[in-house]
């Protein structure tokens, strides 16, 4: 029988509010005494609170540096309080677009994904806790709030006696507590999303086209989790040899890298298709919800046209076909790429805040179908978080369908639309004061009677702080990025990152819109755009850094 104890605590944490995707910390912060402890007992008291009858809860990771020690601590934590079934993927792994797809489809209350995503790992690194409802996504912000709240001032925690649950192995445990008996299953944490991915996309088609083109694609993990994903959907579905599947074992410090697709971070990915071999390469975050699609010779797709992409050519994918298309929704800062095809499709559009967690009352309301951030991720309303590999069979998709090249895709799209030029660039590990001094500084260009400079040679026709308010629930969140629009649509935002672990990150996010044709260097056609931002936000003076840590 497991005794289960009421823990009296002395210190308590000030610091657990919870960013744009859950709670990062590092590691060595999340170590403390009581640390994770204190946000477990927040977060199951208020699953409690809000959902008075199901207790059957979800244990996801990446795979990252000490979930195994986290997981058996939320074992016995939700054991004490009151839960009944626990789902753990088997080894502790299973992708985010996985426990999306797994909430949904066996009626969880919700699921913890232990997750810092694209942040490093292992001991040094980052450590992440998320909640994702019953839906399948992340808790909104009134949840998460309700979490930071009671953090604040806790004094106990209920924790059952050790146990021992091997997650090697797909099984189930009963425990036998005093609060009743609770089972522990550990399944395949691939199946579920997998088997949904078999629904959506015509795999058997995707295999016999490449078979028959002879063509070659590759797909990088980053030794993130989803990596045995990319082995079974690439390797034994799509008949991909296994040679070209690279860093497709999970590490928990990601083998030393950044598991962000991006044209830094992947920059593995982004050689070996410039060698010409490969028609088509996608890289993954470390949670496996982020893509970065290249074409043959490592054409580059940004993500902002990835999704305009994928929403004109929604004919290619089967999923849309038999299901009436609701609308698109975009993150603030992603392009307006995919507003041109709405525009011309007839489709509705949400500009939402950063965050995937502001989509999921769009699509439960069946007001979009598919959405996107330039921040390397998209999906659509099949699940409730971004999906990495969904993004790439979407590609897939395209590809054989129209039996034309990655290159040949967006080129064409970009004379039908238009060419959206966009960049961001990243200054990193600011202080927390240098921040928001930048902040301070571009927001003073939000009073009326502000004068601000050209853009380029054109005039600037607004400047407005981004708010937003939730069509269906009505909730508002504010302060979400400074935005200047220039007369011809050009637009350069600033905002905080909200997913680093300590100090502060600015984004500024460029973007150019032409429909000239005009080819050349991105970088140089927004050099205007970044001559304004260097100008209104001061930042080089505030940082003393001559030139952002991170360009995408
Ligand atoms: C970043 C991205 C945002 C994304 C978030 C989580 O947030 O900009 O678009 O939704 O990461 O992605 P921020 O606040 O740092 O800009 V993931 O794959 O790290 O869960
Ligand atoms: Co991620």
């Amino acid at each position: 029988m497991y005794k289960s104890t009421r823990v009296e605590t002395e210190i308590s944490y000030s610091d657990q509010k919870p960013g744009t995707s859950g709670l990062r910390k590092p590691v060595k912060t999340v170590q403390q005494v009581n640390y994770t402890e204190n946000f477990l007992q927040s977060l199951l008291e208020t699953v409690c609170e809000l959902e008075p009858t199901n207790r059957k809860l979800l244990i996801g990771g990446d795979g990252r540096y000490y979930n195994t020690t986290v997981i058996p601590l939320i074992v016995r934590m939700a054991a004490a309080n009151g839960f009944k079934e626990l789902i753990i993927g088997k080894d502790g792994l299973f992708s985010t677009p996985a426990c999306s797809s797994y909430i949904r489809l066996n009626n969880c209350v919700g699921g913890i994904l232990l997750t810092a995503s694209h942040n490093p790992g292992g001991p040094d690194g980052d450590f992440g806790i998320k909640y994702n409802v019953a839906n399948g996504g992340p808790a909104p912000d009134s949840v998460t709030n309700a979490i930071f709240e009671k953090t604040k001032t806790r004094t106990f925690y209920n924790i059952i006696d050790p146990v021992d649950i091997p997650l090697n192995a797909i099984g189930e445990t009963v425990l036998e507590t005093d609060q009743g008996q609770v089972s522990v299953r550990v399944v395949d944490g691939i199946e579920c999303h997998e088997q949904l991915l078999g629904t959506i996309f015509d795999l058997p088609k995707i295999k016999s086209y490449l078979a028959q083109n002879n063509i070659c694609i590759t797909a990088d993990a980053m030794a993130g989790v989803m990596g045995p994903t990319v082995h079974r959907i690439f390797g034994d579905v799509l008949g991909v040899d296994p040679s070209h599947l690279i860093r497709c074992t999970p590490l928990p410090d990601f083998g030393g890298s950044h598991p962000d697709p991006n044209l830094v971070y992947a920059a593995q990915l982004v050689e070996t298709m410039k060698s010409g071999r490969y028609e088509f390469g996608v890289a993954f975050d470390g949670d496996g919800d982020r893509n970065m699609i290249l074409g043959k010779d490592g054409f580059f797709v940004s993500p902002s046209d990835s999704l305009a992409v994928i929403t004109a050519n929604l004919n290619c994918i089967p999923y849309f076909a038999g299901r009436k298309f609701a609308g698109v929704g975009r993150s603030l800062p992603t392009s307006g790429a995919v507003d041109q095809v709405a525009k011309k499709l007839g489709f509705s559009l949400f500009e939402t805040p950063t965050g995937w967690k502001y989509f999921g009352s769009l699509m439960d309301a069946d007001m979009i179908s598919l959405c996107g951030e330039e921040s390397f991720g998209t999906g659509s309303n099949h699940i409730r978080e971004k999906d990495g590999i969904w993004a790439a069979l979407a590609w897939l998709s395209i590809l054989s369908t129209r039996e034309c090249s990655v290159e040949e895709v967006v080129k064409s799209h970009w004379e039908e639309y238009g060419r959206h030029f966009y960049s961001r660039h990243d200054y990193e590990n600011l202080s927390t004061e240098q921040g928001a001094q930048v902040m301070a500084a571009v927001n003073s260009f939000t009073s009326p009677d502000a004068a601000i400079p050209q853009m380029g040679d054109t005039e600037v026709a607004s400047c407005v702080n981004f708010s937003y308010t939730d069509p269906v629930t009505g909730d508002r969140a504010l302060n979400q990025g400074v935005v200047f629009t220039s007369k011809t649509g050009s637009r350069v935002i600033f905002r905080l990152s909200g997913t680093g672990s300590s100090g502060a990150t600015i984004r500024i996010y460029l973007e150019f819109y032409s429909t000239g044709g005009e080819e050349g260097d991105v970088q140089d056609i927004l050099n205007p755009l970044v001559k304004f931002a260097l100008q209104v936000s001061d930042i080089r003076a505030i940082s003393g850094r001559h030139a952002p840590t991170v360009i995408t």
